[in-house]
């Protein structure tokens, strides 16, 4: 382990930082006033701190987070700035008021609590960004710290002449507590999907921000990056799950291009007709169907980049959170959280539940009225921290008769779109990885009919209703888009009244995939290339909470690494124990080659399918021998993180760290089950940052006292006698 303890000194370093630090408070303000007008609903309602009314009452219909556009303040060179911090929120918990399914249902007197939350709200905003943009994210920890809280790290409080705290970490490890619930007020950012550099000032998820610091994130989105749904949360190791279980997330979107710079990309593709024929449907009085012949429509295919109805569709950001209390006491215990630990334990209600809520967009059991017969695009975000699959469908029948064509998986568009009707009302549901994205093409057919989502074995998570005119708002991302045509198929003036006979058509989709050289390098097949020589590791997740591993061994800060490769290298995995665990990794998302289960990866409207990209995968499905995933490491050396997506195991010890050389110098060996330091050619970053503690703003930080650490275990001692 390193013994070196590195710290910015208060010098023209540190000034300079202060100035750039005000500016981007200044920015800020830009960013934060945006948010007010942007969707007053996320914001008010949820973001911010509201009176201890008792009769506060919650509109049930669905809200959305408000929107930033990374790319104007690009244009200035101004910062996003995103605060981790305390605050209180009001999902709408408790089962006592039942569902009344009114659209203007109001919920009143529920549970309110406080949380950590990032940018003000669960989830915070959606950041949307352009390809080929570099994003300058603020973040900034606005935690407070808990001296009777656990970390394998000294901590150091220093006061100012002020009286403030000025917290750091020294290079000692307390090593009784490595791989253990820690920290619960240190944070910072990962960018969990985006193909982007994981070195600092990038996504370097080994980065520590204490209480009362902040970081200057330089994220540049490569000009090639696949357009999609990825999404930013806290990644320090040790306290990952108390800001996941809190809810400290946002959704980030890389936009599709504009339409016309990309029909100069893309050669025409010859129109394909794989959904079958158009059909047309007569609704009687009772709401049965009967299909009416009806002439083939054939779909329209062009150069252009989506096909219309994608372009045209609605777009509904939906974020789904689980809350789930008696786990979160267990971690806030464990991690000598006493704030989570008060905080949760008060929450009310959800017993006959097992105190477990899912909540969309912080929304508990929200409710959604789409229009009647019109394609509309969901992007679903999984924020999942456990390792259970969303198994998000139906419950019961589907009286809104909504269909669900797969569009992406993980911010990147499959290649046999539309994939579909894929099951929401019987088996397998939508198994969803935790962490995944999945962006759908969905259209509720009857009107006047509602149809009940579950998701985690939870009913009611979400309530859809099928009505005539316009739906619910989609907030301002829908708005983006090129403006919305009206839809043909809903005719003016209906009424929800079942006594009007309605005949639709129920038009297919358009097939469309990405011509070959519109797939960006890191994205292109896999499946018939040969990994290259020595690049084909062994990923074994396997146990259970404290006794899990990966290939044997639990995570070790600093420089150890368990696989490395090149850049340029075809590299292969081999996953086991991707039944029970969810396997994610940074940097670069894989594809699925071979699964041992051939039965469910054939079917061609599985959701897991080989071929597929993921960046997080976890299919109970696949419960003997290995699944075999490919990538290729094409632009980003440096460190990978791979870990196991829940949360409870991650921090206890199933993470490792891979590593990318740099081939600048022809270096072209891959390693495997290295399990120690690495290093020689090719490296391109500090191997051992997690150990050291990095601020990038540090008032006068000085010598370390040992009389301060003596404190502190004193403090936390006797913190430990309360919390037992
Ligand atoms: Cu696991």
């Amino acid at each position: 382990m390193g013994k070196i303890l590195f710290f910015p000194k208060s010098s023209a370093f540190g000034c300079k930082l202060f100035l750039l630090s005000l500016l981007l408070t200044l920015a800020s303000g830009y960013a934060n006033s945006d948010d007010e007008t942007a969707n007053d609903g996320a914001v008010s309602q949820f973001g911010r701190p509201s009176d201890n009314s008792s009769s506060e009452c919650i509109d049930r219909r669905l809200t959305y987070p408000s929107v930033i556009d990374m790319d104007v303040l690009a244009e200035t060179g101004e910062a996003a700035t995103f605060d981790l911090e305390w605050i209180e929120i009001t999902p709408g918990f408790g089962d006592s008021h039942g569902y009344k399914n009114d659209a203007s249902e109001q919920v009143c007197g529920t549970s309110k609590f406080k949380t950590r939350a990032l940018g003000g709200s669960i989830p915070g905003p959606t950041l949307t960004v352009s390809p080929g943009t570099t994003m300058k994210i603020l973040f900034r920890n606005k935690l407070t710290y808990q001296p009777e809280s656990f970390s394998s790290h000294i901590v150091v409080d220093k006061k100012d002449s002020k009286g403030n705290h000025h917290y750091h970490t020294t290079s000692e490890l307390d090593l009784s507590r490595l791989n253990k619930f820690n920290d619960p007020d240190i944070g910072n950012f990962h960018f969990h999907g985006l193909h982007i550099s994981a070195a600092l000032p990038s996504d370097d998820a080994t980065l520590n921000v204490l209480p009362g610091e902040e970081y200057l994130y330089t994220v540049t989105v490569p000009e090639d990056h696949e357009p999609g749904m990825h999404w930013v949360h806290p990644h320090h190791h040790g306290s990952t799950t108390i800001h996941f279980m809190g809810g400290a997330t946002m959704a980030v979107i890389v936009k599709d291009p504009k339409q016309e710079n990309v029909e100069e990309l893309q050669e025409p593709e010859s129109p394909v007709l794989i959904n079958g024929i158009g059909r047309a449907i007569e609704i009687d009085t009772m709401g049965n169907e009967t299909e009416i012949e009806e002439e083939a429509e054939t779909p329209t295919t062009s150069s252009s980049m989506l096909p219309q109805e994608i372009r045209d569709a609605t777009e509904r950001i939906m974020i789904f959170q689980e809350f789930d209390i008696k786990e979160a006491e267990f971690i806030a215990r464990s991690a000598g959280d006493r704030l989570l630990l008060e905080s949760f334990l008060n929450i009310e209600g959800g017993d006959s539940i097992g105190k477990r809520f899912v909540t969309i967009n912080g929304k508990y059991q929200p409710i959604l009225n789409v229009p009647v017969g019109k394609w509309e695009r969901w992007r679903i975000l999984y924020a999942g921290w456990q390792d259970l699959p969303m198994r998000l469908g139906i419950t019961g029948s589907n009286l809104a008769d909504c269909e669900f064509y797969l569009l992406a998986k993980d911010g990147i568009y499959i290649s046999d779109y539309p994939r579909g009707p894929m099951a929401i009302t019987d088996g397998e549901l939508l198994p969803i990885p935790p962490a995944g994205r999945a962006d759908f093409m969905v259209r509720c057919n009857k009107a006047g009919g509602t149809s009940r989502f579950e998701a985690l074995s939870r009913r009611n998570v979400l309530v859809v209703n099928a009505v005539e005119g316009n739906g619910d708002d989609a907030g301002e991302l829908a708005n983006n888009n090129i403006p919305k045509k009206s839809n043909s198929n809903v005719l003016e003036g209906e009424t929800t009244s079942p006594s009007i006979v309605q005949t639709r058509s129920k038009t297919p989709l358009t097939p469309w995939g990405k011509t070959e050289n519109a797939i960006p390098e890191y994205l292109k097949d896999t499946t018939t290339m040969v990994a290259s020589t020595g690049c084909t590791c062994e990923t074994h997740m396997e146990g259970y909470d404290e006794s899990s591993r990966i290939n044997g061994q639990i995570h070790w800060p600093g420089n150890n690494f368990m696989h490395t490769s090149y850049l340029g290298a075809t590299v292969e995995r081999h996953l086991k124990g991707t039944n029970d665990h969810s396997y994610h990794q940074h940097v670069y998302p894989f594809q699925i080659i071979d699964v041992p289960n051939k039965r469910y990866a054939d079917d061609p409207v599985a959701y897991m399918r080989a071929g597929d990209w993921h960046d997080t995968f976890l299919d109970k499905n696949q419960n003997l021998g290995y699944v075999t995933i490919r990538y290729r490491a094409v632009d980003f050396p440096g460190k990978i993180l791979v870990h196991c997506h829940d949360a409870l195991h991650a921090d206890r010890g199933v993470m490792q760290k891979e590593y990318v050389r740099s081939n600048d110098e022809g270096y072209n060996g891959c390693e495997c089950d290295i399990f120690g330091p690495i290093g020689g050619r090719g490296v391109v970053d500090q191997l051992d940052l997690e150990i050291i503690g990095v601020s990038n703003v540090v008032p006068n930080s000085g010598a370390v006292s040992s009389n301060n650490i003596l404190l502190f275990l004193a403090t936390a001692v006797s913190a430990i006698l309360l919390l037992v």
